[in-house]
């Protein structure tokens, strides 16, 4: 089929999804148009807006080094052109080898929070039957774990926004820890402008972001802790609000479980103790923690929300400090009640989805868990395969980056949309051990700088040139939509791991048709916790045509209308109830001390994507910031003799990094923070911390100690 016609589609990036129209312009080849203009469409996430990166994103798709035919390594260590025979059977023969010597577990793969449901369906798939091996983890465990784990045990389900986005605008309070909404999901910020007005928008960040600016401005607050130490925040925003009795104690009763043992273990953190590991002022915590409860249901407020961003999850503390912010908003009554909640806002276009259907380590489609007998035996009678015949539980994403080449870990990866030489912490030690595998292969759009590093890159579909499923932050399961042909001789992941098991002696069918696929994946989830059995393409696509509400999991039958808020009549643990669980403070595992004194903070900025692989493509996006920077305070600079622009060496425990002084007042003056978007020299993965959080198994990304000088050489 050669398509170049305008579609109805989403956003490639985050998982706001915006919603947006792709119109082709004719072009040079049939179905390959050099132009594709962008429009938003008007949607209840977006409604109508798109940030930089959504309205450039089409730029993409004509990368001039678009992958487009598949690269075999040569004997000069060349990535060379071949066929895709050639390299199908170059990586399904070594597979066989790697295996037969190896055993199973010495094959892994890895996935990603951007690959379509369909996709991310497949890969699961493909790893428990056709390789056989535990080994699946993906780039989700960098991202949203700690909040699935914690969500998990609270509630019972994972779902992001256990309601839609759009709620938040009539809430009278917000608060927003560890998330800067507005550079990271710029047409979400409306949903906020009720909580601002009511001046009830409350921002934790040890950066003065542009978020936390938005809360300050009025009467909302913007809390500036020590990197580190938002748990404290919390627990002492707890002990607050039960010993000024603002708890709701009607709800705790009735819909909670362990209030009393949390009470106890808050009860030593009072906000004057509070303030001196935290260094937010005891007056303010008080003010918050009133300012929530006076928006709460229970004191006749219009509504509260407590939302957790990367900054305080993606921590060796991060799952403990998702659950005192869990806490925080049962005590006051909040999840469950329209109008008010707890979220964890979902950042990949489809993290949601793809933590649901089997590329986690841990987990079966429907969210289901891989050591659960009744799963297995679910799963494997729609796959046709022995509930006996899955492996179980593989290791968890820096687990198994460490285990790689490895005496007794894989041998071989597969990489299927993630850029780990980028974006995975400590990742001089990642790229080390990707090198040192017998066989890499990187399945990609752009020559990342993860496929220059493998042995077979095979060039696959992205985005526009496909038909699939996303669901998005709040779990409404929606279409994206083909509106060009691939380039060259691109194609569907869909495709290759079918033709990969085809030569691999395949135990199942792999179905290449994406709604094929999605009916499957239907099947597979069906009774489990994120059940999609009522939906298909065609349901979709004519709630859409219909003007629908849209439709989010669970939609357990084909007459059931979804399910845009969960908890409204209870929790679905074993006794109905959420569970509130004891934690405490820890602090982080690589921590300030004499010879690393400064806290370094990584994170996003509003142009760029993730490691960088497609937006470092865009020329707009390029040409408005075009590296790293070191963020630092004025009285830092002053004390290390740095200059704005001037180059800036950042040296931790694991490796240094090197880039341009950007001074502001709006971070802290024991902090500095840097973007990771970039490789090389001023790639600050080099020097972030791969201590992981005990439940979650996330990497400390957002907090390390680091030494701060000027760097000889220019950055
Ligand atoms: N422009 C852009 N947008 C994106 C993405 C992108 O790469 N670029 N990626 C998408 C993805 S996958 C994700 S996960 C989301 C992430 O979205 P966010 O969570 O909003 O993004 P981050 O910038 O990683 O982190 C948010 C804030 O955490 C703060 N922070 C750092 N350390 C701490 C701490 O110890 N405590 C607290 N309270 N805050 C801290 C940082 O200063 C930062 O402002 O964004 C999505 N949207
Ligand atoms: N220091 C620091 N590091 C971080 C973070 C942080 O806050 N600080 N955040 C972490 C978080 S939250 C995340 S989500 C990760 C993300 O980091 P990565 O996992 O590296 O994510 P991306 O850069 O989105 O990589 C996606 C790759 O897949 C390709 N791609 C796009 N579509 C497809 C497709 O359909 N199929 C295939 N096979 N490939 C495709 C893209 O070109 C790109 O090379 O980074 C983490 N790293
Ligand atoms: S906010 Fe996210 S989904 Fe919306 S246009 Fe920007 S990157 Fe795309
Ligand atoms: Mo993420």
């Amino acid at each position: 089929m050669t398509a170049a016609t305008s579609a109805d589609t989403h956003c490639p990036y985050c998982a706001l999804q915006c919603a947006m129209r792709l119109d082709p312009a004719s072009g040079a080849a049939p179905g390959r148009p050099t132009e594709v203009a962008v429009t938003p469409r008007d949607f209840p996430t977006n409604r109508g807006g798109l940030c930089q990166k959504g309205w450039t994103s089409a730029r993409v798709l004509t990368a001039p080094d678009r992958l487009t035919v598949p690269l075999v390594r040569d004997a000069q260590g060349e990535l060379a052109p071949s066929s895709w025979d050639e390299a199908l059977d170059v990586v399904a023969t070594r597979l066989r080898e790697i295996q037969d010597r190896h055993g199973r577990e010495a094959v892994a793969v890895f996935g990603g929070g951007g690959l379509t449901n369909e996709k991310a369906y497949t890969l699961g798939k493909f790893a428990r039957t056709v390789l056989a091996t535990p080994n699946i983890d993906y780039n989700g465990r960098f991202c949203m774990s700690s909040a699935a784990a914690a969500a998990t045990r609270a509630f019972g389900v994972d779902r992001g926004l256990p309601f839609p986005l759009a709620d938040l605008g009539g809430a009278d309070a917000v608060l927003l820890l560890g998330s800067n909404v507005a550079e990271t999901m710029p047409p979400a910020v409306q949903h906020l402008a009720g909580a601002r007005a009511a001046g009830g928008l409350v921002v934790v960040d040890p950066r003065r972001s542009a978020t936390a600016a938005l809360a300050d401005d009025g009467q909302g607050a913007h809390l500036q802790p020590v990197p580190g130490t938002d748990l404290v925040v919390l627990l002492a925003l707890l002990h607050i609000v039960w010993a000024e009795g603002l708890d709701d104690a009607a709800y705790v009763a009735e819909r909670t479980s362990g209030a009393e043992a949390v009470r106890r273990a808050v009860s030593q953190w009072w906000p004057e103790r509070a303030e001196t590991v935290c260094g937010v002022p005891a007056a303010q915590l008080r003010r918050v923690a009133r300012l929530l409860a006076a928006a709460s249901p229970s004191r006749g407020g219009r509504g509260a929300y407590v939302l957790t961003g990367r900054g305080v999850e993606q921590s060796t503390q991060g799952t403990a400090t998702v659950t005192a912010a869990i806490a925080l908003a049962l005590v006051l009554g909040l999840p469950g009640r329209v109008g008010s909640g707890y979220g964890a806002i979902t950042g990949q276009g489809n993290g949601q989805g793809g933590r649901e259907h089997g590329q986690k380590a841990d987990q079966l489609p429907g969210y289901r868990r891989i050591d659960d007998d009744g799963a297995r035996r679910h799963v494997a009678a729609v796959w046709g395969v022995a509930p006996e015949s899955l492996p179980g539980s593989g290791r968890p994403a820096v687990e198994l980056l460490h285990a790689l080449g490895t005496a007794d870990g894989p041998r071989a990866l597969l990489v299927h949309g993630s850029n780990l030489v980028v974006s995975a912490p400590n990742a001089t030690r990642v790229t080390e051990n990707l090198r040192s595998l017998d066989l890499l292969v990187v399945s990609d759009v752009v020559p990342s700088e993860t496929a220059l590093l493998a042995d077979v890159v095979l060039p696959v579909t992205q985005w526009a040139e496909e038909e699939g499923t996303m669901t998005s932050l709040e779990g409404r399961v929606i279409r994206r939509r083909r509106a060009l042909d691939p380039p060259g001789e691109a194609r569907s992941e869909l495709w290759v791991l079918a033709e990969l098991a085809r030569r691999l002696g395949s135990p199942v069918t792999l179905e290449t048709d994406p709604a094929e696929v999605f009916d499957e994946l239907a099947r597979a989830s069906a009774g489990g916790v994120a059940d999609y059995a009522g939906l298909s393409h065609e349901r979709l696509d004519a709630d859409e045509a219909g003007g629908g509400p849209g439709l989010y999991w669970p939609v357990p039958s084909a007459d059931h209308p979804g399910t845009p808020r969960l908890f409204l009549t209870g929790f679905p643990t074993p006794d109905g109830r959420a569970r509130m669980i004891p934690v405490d403070h820890v602090g982080p595992s690589d921590d300030v001390r004499a010879e690393a004194p400064v806290h370094l903070v990584t994170g996003r900025v509003l142009q760029h994507y993730q490691s960088g692989a497609q937006t470092r493509r865009v020329p707009e996006l390029a040409a408005a910031l075009d590296g790293a920077y070191v963020e630092l305070h004025p009285l830092l600079a002053d004390r290390l003799g740095i200059v704005e622009g001037a180059a800036v060496r950042v040296t931790s425990r694991r490796g240094d990094a090197v880039a341009p002084a950007r001074l502001t007042g709006r971070i802290r003056p024991d902090t500095v923070f840097m973007p990771f978007h970039w490789a090389g020299e001023g790639s600050v993965n080099r020097v972030t911390s791969d201590a992981t959080d005990p439940v979650s198994g996330m990497p400390e990304f957002k907090v390390c100690a680091v030494d701060v000088a000027p760097a000889a050489e220019p950055a």
